[in-house]
């Protein structure tokens, strides 16, 4: 299936989200990570086009971008959103104390949230604050899947030994290698996220 991504809008607070219903109540899927990982990145990537803004500078996104996917008739098929980067602010102890107040409520409320794209750097080792946000995330019953990033940067043994490493380091038994420079993983992490979206349209 081929879709088309529109931008929706920018939310900075719980108001601001698109009521669900507006948007033919579709299966949201968010993405989630470190500041620079490569979220905004991925979505381009996963959407075959310029869709969000790549950063030059980490730390700016303070929204929720929020993406429409329809398909070649114009309907609504999925809903993309792309969270602000965590890990930005050095001092903080919790990965809520640096983020914006509404993106706890975010992932926990969303009723459409079908599916957290987590992302981690494949080039850097185990971060506790990942590991924090995939506890998190399981406390709270949400779906997730693990994705590295960037794996264009590392020989195959190094890939293999950090992919390793990252999967004992954040409790996980899967995590899906993706570059979004060279399209690797692109289309296994597509076939995760219509796996979603299609349970979703058949209850
Ligand atoms: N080599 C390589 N570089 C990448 C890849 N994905 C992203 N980058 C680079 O990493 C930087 C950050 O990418 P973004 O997609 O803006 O990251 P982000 O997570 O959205 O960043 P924030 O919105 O600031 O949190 C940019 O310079 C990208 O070009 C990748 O797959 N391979
Ligand atoms: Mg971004």
């Amino acid at each position: 299936m081929r879709y088309t991504t529109q931008f929706l809008l920018s939310a900075m607070s719980a108001e601001q989200f698109p009521a669900p219903d507006s948007i033919g109540a579709v299966p949201e899927i968010a993405f989630l990570g470190r500041s620079n990982v490569g979220k905004s990145s991925l979505l381009n990537a996963l959407a075959g086009e310029k869709a969000a803004k790549v950063s030059s500078t980490p730390g700016r996104t303070r929204a929720i971008n929020f993406f429409l996917l329809v398909d070649d008739r114009q309907r609504p098929r999925l809903a993309f959103a792309d969270l602000p980067g965590y890990g930005y602010a050095k001092i903080s102890k919790s990965i809520s104390a640096e983020w914006p107040k509404f993106i706890e409520p975010y992932l926990q409320d969303r009723e459409t949230l079908s599916l957290c794209v987590c992302l981690v750097d494949s080039n850097v080792p185990p971060q506790e604050r990942d590991r924090q946000l995939i506890d998190w995330l399981r406390a709270v019953n949400r779906d997730f899947v693990i994705v590295a990033t960037k794996t264009d940067r590392l020989s195959g043994n190094e890939r293999t030994r950090n992919l390793a490493a990252l999967r004992k380091g954040l409790g996980v038994a899967e995590i899906l290698p993706v570059s979004s420079k060279t399209g690797a993983g692109i289309r296994e992490l597509w076939t995760r996220i219509e796996e979603v979206g299609t349970k979703k349209q058949q209850t």
